[in-house]
């Protein structure tokens, strides 16, 4: 097997590692699961990196690493604390998964060529909740997947490989520690996982993720009495139905070692769900929590909930506000083993949109964050964007919420309103191909993605930094420039593609490449209604009254279209071509700036990447390449099609006199 496909856990070999006496040996005396595997990953990664086997050392005073349990401490189950002398290396907790975390912690640094002598840190993860949802399906696709097929599954079977425990000690490396391993959109035999058919594979499963500390989740279908057991309803207020999942859940969690619970999308794109009884969402989840509670189950409900049967004519139903008009009122009426799971933004992960206005709002409920590894909308691991600046921005944003501490990470952590069952999920960016994203710079986003919400606090610098030095290279130059090409990716995608907020031009269903009109006359709700003079839709309280979801704070900038910040105007406003932009430029002249000058970037890009040649491994460079030259292709008709579009809606000409079509 080649480095690289271990992602970041490519321990690559760095036999003048100044450090490497401390890897010598290692002892402990705790024989849980996650210690063994905190044994078995010293092992693997001394042999990689100095090429050589480190012993278990039978006196603690005799070994280069000490993994001890020490219930004096104040780590939680999860947290760690590492203290390096000269010669030795002690990590304590006052769990196994600690020991595990702090384990990983002490290895990549070393992976990533740093000194660890004389390091003396002590951390807990900020979010108790740190999830991964895997979008795969029981057939092997992956919905939104961009990197091969699943490898959770095959023709309708689980498939455990050595790619399963190879995928645990990824998530555990860096923080992740629960995965909901199926798609949300429950259907085509994925009901059926909760049934007897799966349960020796899913109890493997299960177990392999829970050696390294990942608790198990399952997406259910809320229809599922019907489906499975030809109930005639899935009323969640029928004592019939009731019964059902209270049984269910007796059966699943009696079984299966390490199960969390279960993640639900219900009422949503078709998924059935409490309305067709006349019901709300808490009395949908209330009733799968009241099942799964007597086994500390946890049930994890999406707000991704809004009409996508809209007439394109209705201009008075905004989808932006589905989302808090769904929930908002219900905040207090869900049970205390219920968490909502809410996305970024109103819409759905395009490059840019404004924070989610539930934040702040649920004071009485459990949340977590939901963001997008997969890049749907944000070039599909075909083209560079590296999201962790995307989700720091939603994470640090201030939702005014009355609070002293009220920012999104302070909301999702808990300390805004005490709640504990709370965090961040992100959509999961794997599959099958043997460097696990498809674009390898891709990795840098699952990578983030745990690292961000182990500590939200961390920099997308520091991060991208970390994780090139550990999944491609030590070589100074090379990180440099491969950390500079992460951290401008976004804006420059940004820059070629919908422009000002305004999102959705892209291709409808596969959702790659441009497409100005692709929704405009869809279902789906999310119109920009471009006519010759203006672009956008008025979110303000003059207008669909979006902007008003907001506490006062933002919403008194949002509602304005000159406080509006501009990469947001046209989500919130409605304006002229030849409205002028702070810059004194006109919106259609940024238009066209923007995108002739994304193009340029991608190509600058392309033309640093090409000088790692040899610097890097080869194949990794190859592949990069590749993808580069896949992205100039879609920058380039990403940049014709939408100037095209403004100049032939607009017929106002470039000033800097450019061809325009
Ligand atoms: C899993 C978007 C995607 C769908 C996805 C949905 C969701 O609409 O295009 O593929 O379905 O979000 O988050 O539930």
């Amino acid at each position: 097997m080649k480095n690289w496909e271990q992602a970041w856990l490519a321990y690559q070999s760095n036999k003048e590692y100044g450090d490497k006496k401390i890897f010598r040996s290692y002892y402990t005396m705790e024989n849980s699961n996650c210690c063994r595997k905190a044994e078995e990953e010293i092992r693997r990664s001394c042999k990689a990196l100095f090429g050589t086997e480190p012993v278990k050392a039978s006196h603690r005073g005799d070994a280069g690493i000490v993994l001890e349990k020490n219930p004096a401490l104040e780590t939680g189950e999860e947290g760690y604390r590492i203290c390096v002398s000269d010669s030795q290396a002690v990590i304590q907790s006052t769990g196994d998964r600690g020991l595990l975390y702090g384990t990983f912690r002490l290895l990549l640094k070393a992976s990533a060529g740093e000194t660890v002598c004389g390091m003396d840190i002590m951390e807990k993860p900020k979010n108790p909740f740190r999830m991964l949802n895997m979008w795969d399906n029981i057939d092997g696709t992956i919905e939104r997947g961009y990197a091969g097929r699943s490898f959770l599954y095959e023709n309708g079977e689980i498939q455990i490989t050595d790619r399963t425990a190879d995928f645990a000690r990824l998530l555990a490396s860096a923080g992740i520690n629960a995965i909901a391993i199926n798609n949300v959109n429950v259907r085509d035999g994925a009901e059926w996982l909760i049934t007897q058919r799966h349960r020796e594979k899913l109890k493997v499963l299960a177990r392999i993720l829970g050696d390294y500390g990942v608790a198990m989740y399952l997406c259910i279908d809320f229809a599922a009495p019907m489906t499975i057991d030809g109930l005639p309803l899935s009323d969640p207020l029928d004592s019939r139905v009731r019964q059902w999942w209270k049984e269910k859940a007796g059966d699943l969690f009696g079984d299966i070692p390490n199960l969390g619970g279960f993640l639900v999308k219900a009422d949503s794109e078709g998924r059935p769900g409490p309305f067709a009884y006349g019901r709300n969402h808490a009395d949908g989840a209330n009733m799968l929590a009241e099942a799964v509670r007597p086994y500390g189950g946890t049930i994890i409900w999406r707000c991704f909930v809004y009409n996508c049967q809209q007439d394109w004519r209705d201009e008075t139903t905004d989808r932006a506000k589905a989302g808090y008009d769904n929930f908002a009122y219900l905040d207090g009426k869900f049970a205390e083993n219920v968490i909502l799971q809410i996305k970024n933004g109103p819409i759905d992960f395009q490059v840019r949109e404004p924070v989610h206005p539930l934040f702040g709002r649920l004071s009485e409920t459990n949340q977590i964050l939901e963001v997008q590894a997969a890049q749907e909308y944000t070039g599909q691991q075909i083209d560079v964007c590296y999201l962790v600046p995307m989700w720091k921005e939603v994470l640090d944003f201030s939702t005014g919420c009355g609070k002293e501490q009220d920012t999104v990470a302070d909301i999702i952590s808990g300390r805004t309103f005490g709640q504990v069952r709370c965090g961040m999920a992100a959509v999961s960016n794997t599959g099958k191909d043997p460097n696990w994203t498809g674009h390898d710079l891709a990795g840098a986003n699952l990578f983030g993605f745990g690292r961000l919400s182990w500590d939200p606090a961390l920099g997308s610098e520091e991060i991208a930094r970390e994780w090139t030095k550990l999944q491609i290279t030590r070589d100074p130059q090379a990180v440099e420039l491969i950390t500079g090409i992460l951290l401008r990716s976004r804006e420059v995608y940004e820059k070629y593609t919908a422009p000002l907020g305004i999102g959705f031009m892209v291709n409808p269903s596969y959702h790659y490449g441009p497409n100005p009109e692709g929704y405009e006359y869809s279902p789906w709700g999310t119109y920009h209604r471009a006519d010759h003079l203006a672009i956008g839709v008025d979110r303000s309280d003059a207008g669909t009254g979006y902007s008003e979801q907001y506490f006062e704070q933002n919403a008194s900038v949002y509602r304005n279209k000159e406080t509006c910040p501009e990469n947001l105007l046209l989500f919130f406003h409605r304006l002229p071509y030849t409205y002028r932009l702070s810059s004194g430029k006109t919106l259609i002249q940024h238009v066209y700036d923007t995108h002739f000058e994304g193009y340029e970037d991608v190509e600058d890009m392309e033309r640093e990447w090409l000088t790692l040649e040899g610097k890097i491994p080869q194949e990794i460079y190859e592949r990069v390449k590749e993808r580069f030259a896949l992205q100039k292709k879609n920058s380039r008709e990403w940049r014709d099609v939408i100037n095209s579009f403004f100049y032939r809606k607009s017929m106002i000409a470039d000033e800097k006199g450019r061809r325009l079509y």
